[in-house]
């Protein structure tokens, strides 16, 4: 029988093309799905589903003891900018859902672990531009100081109890198939609903705003492959800096504007744009590169067309 896979956070924009690509992987049966809700109808119709709720520890570990689960993909977090309206709920959810999956693994009771990290990590006092992977660290929302917080734990659990937790600091995600929510880059997924439905779009942040992004399709190989990289290669054990693509709205505004030349974007910044100031425009990810051989596909022009193509 082929390993059992837990993904908690199975229906938000991550976890929807994740279970998926895991069920094609893995088999359909191997991979269970968890969420607080239901989520699209492929996924529920494709293999187990679990309501539960991350932060309830004893139901985590139910579901674990109960599948024989071996790897726990922990995707259920709360966003920057909903953090940012609800700070306690962010800090217990980010928080909490972390140490309940952490503690299964210091108890032997799975082996491995996935917990996405964010740009978010990082913060106005961090180098701007090609971030390195060790540097200042001073994030200013709820949001990154908890994913913050939780690298340093996920180093400490690797450190002192052999807990073989693997993480990624995900840049803005970019799909046609689930919304994100609560995010400071979801502007870079609206903005093509608006565009594919004919519609002019109103982006909350400023025309030069430059933030790293990435195609769902990379993030989710990445995901996938650090998952399969051998323990030894996997030298960083807070989180791995993952580079894709960096652009401004008014750079994506043109790049649509090949496709769909009436389209038109207006700025109107609201609360978003000094989180978005706090986070670096580009991303160097040379350790990802050199440990576990990670290579970005899609750049702006090619996943505008992708997207574009999907969505029309
Ligand atoms: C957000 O905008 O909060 C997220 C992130 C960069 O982690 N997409």
């Amino acid at each position: 029988m082929g390993k059992k896979i837990l993904v908690i956070g199975a229906c938000g924009q991550i976890g929807t093309e994740l279970t998926m690509r895991l069920r094609e992987l893995y088999g359909n049966d191997a991979v269970i799905a968890g969420d607080i809700r239901e989520g699209s109808e492929e996924l529920m119709a494709s293999g187990p589903f679990e309501i539960m709720d991350a932060m309830d520890g004893n139901q985590v570990e139910d579901i674990c003891l109960h599948y024989e689960i071996e790897e726990v993909y922990l995707m259920a977090a709360m966003l920057s900018a909903t953090g940012e309206k609800y700070p306690d709920k962010a800090w217990k959810l980010n928080m909490n859902s972390l140490f309940n999956v952490l503690d299964l693994g210091k108890e032997k009771k799975i082996d491995k672990i996935f917990w996405p990290s964010s740009i978010a990590v990082f913060g106005p006092t961090t180098p701007q531009e090609n971030t390195p992977q060790h540097t200042v660290m001073e994030p200013t929302t709820v949001y990154g100081i908890s994913k913050q917080t939780g690298e340093r734990w996920c180093q400490y659990y690797h450190d002192k109890y052999g807990v073989d937790v693997r993480s990624i600091r995900y840049p803005g995600l970019i799909s046609w198939k689930t919304l994100p929510g609560g995010g400071t880059t979801d502007y870079a997924v609206d903005i093509f609903h608006k565009a594919a439905a004919g519609e002019n779009y109103e982006c909350f942040l400023k025309d030069d705003t430059q933030l790293p992004m990435m195609y769902m399709e990379d993030a989710i190989r990445a995901t996938v492959e650090i998952m399969e990289a051998p323990a030894e290669a996997v030298k960083e054990r807070s989180s791995y800096n993952l580079s894709g693509m960096s652009f401004t709205p008014a750079q994506i505004a043109n790049a649509i504007k090949v496709h769909k030349p009436a389209f038109e974007v207006s700025y109107q910044p609201d609360y978003r744009q000094a989180i978005a100031d706090s986070w670096p425009g580009s991303i160097n990810d040379d350790a990802a590169r050199k440990d576990w051989q990670w290579q970005p596909q899609f750049e702006l022009e090619t996943m505008v067309a992708e997207m574009l193509k999907h969505l029309s």
